[in-house]
């Protein structure tokens, strides 16, 4: 599939998926729905060990592009029900459900879904200069893409409600502060950082990595018994992948891994 909404590219265990359309602040229309669902099944599919998520531009994304004509208001029988099933639903479990860390590297603006598409990413790291709005309440709607869930989770009922009924802009250090991101810095220093990060991924045990992002996630809905059955479980599968092997090996010979993933 040839890309025109989206910068997609695969090497090095990386694979870096960039919205791509800054005019309009990399807002989503369909179209780019499914190039980016295209590009995360590659990314599933192709060998990549992580994935960094990112906009071209002066912002990340602005959330649902509001001029495209199947959310256009006045229409009738306007379904967002539908739009949001069809394409913002299927993104957030397939960000989520990838098997391998998922790095957003928010470079501008997030708003709207855009600012929960960030929020269901596994590592966070925004530009100093970059802020998140939960742009929903200023067009009658409530936050989709998981913001009702992923909000009060991150920063408790009282900033979550905040941030929702008022739409007010969230800086990028508050939302380190407040527990919503992992990491602020200074804008000339995302990429590098970014990078550094990827490259860690890339080259780590992709197994445990996977193991870990599912655990934490879905201890959500476990209870603590519960969950020391699914580490037991999860560690009795682990302590036999050739990772494992490696990592011990490497350790007890005082030398770097050399991880598979596998
Ligand atoms: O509808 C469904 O399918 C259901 C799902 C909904 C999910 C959602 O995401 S709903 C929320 C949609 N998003 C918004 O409401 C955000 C709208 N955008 C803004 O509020 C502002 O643009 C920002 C606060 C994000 C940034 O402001 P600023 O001043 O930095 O930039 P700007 O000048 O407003 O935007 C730059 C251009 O991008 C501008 O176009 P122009 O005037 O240069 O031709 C603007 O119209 C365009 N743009 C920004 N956001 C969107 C957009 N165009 C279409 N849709 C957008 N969401």
């Amino acid at each position: 599939m040839e890309y025109e909404t989206i910068l997609f590219d695969l090497s090095g265990g990386i694979a870096r998926l960039t919205l791509n359309r800054p005019d309009r602040l990399n807002s989503f229309t369909g179209h780019m729905h499914a190039e980016v669902r295209d590009a995360l099944t590659r990314t599933a599919s192709e060998g990549a060990r992580t994935l960094i998520l990112t906009g071209a531009g002066r912002g990340f994304c602005a959330g649902q592009d509001l001029s495209d004509s199947a959310v256009s208001p006045g229409g009738g029988d306007i379904d967002l029900g539908h739009a949001v099933e069809t394409h913002y639903n299927p993104l957030i479990r397939q960000i989520t459900g990838l098997n391998m860390p998922v790095i957003c590297a928010v470079n501008g603006v997030a708003a709207g879904a855009g600012a929960n598409i960030a929020f269901a990413c596994d590592i966070v790291i925004a530009a100093r200069g970059a802020k998140f709005i939960q742009s929903f309440a200023a067009i009658g709607l409530l936050p989709d893409s998981g913001g009702t869930w992923v909000l009060p989770r991150l920063a408790g009922q009282a900033r979550a409600l905040g941030l929702a009924l008022t739409g007010e802009p969230l800086s990028a250090e508050q939302a380190e502060s407040w527990g919503l991101i992992w990491k602020c810095v200074d804008d000339d220093a995302l990429a590098s950082t970014v990078d550094a990060l990827a490259q860690r991924f890339a080259m780590g045990a992709t197994l445990g990595y996977a193991a870990t992002k599912h655990g934490i996630r879905g201890s959500m809905a476990r209870t603590l018994d519960q969950e020391l059955d699914h580490e037991r479980d999860e560690m009795r599968r682990l302590g036999k992948t050739n990772d494992y092997s490696e990592g011990v090996q490497a350790f007890l010979e005082k030398r770097k891994p050399r991880f598979t993933g596998s």
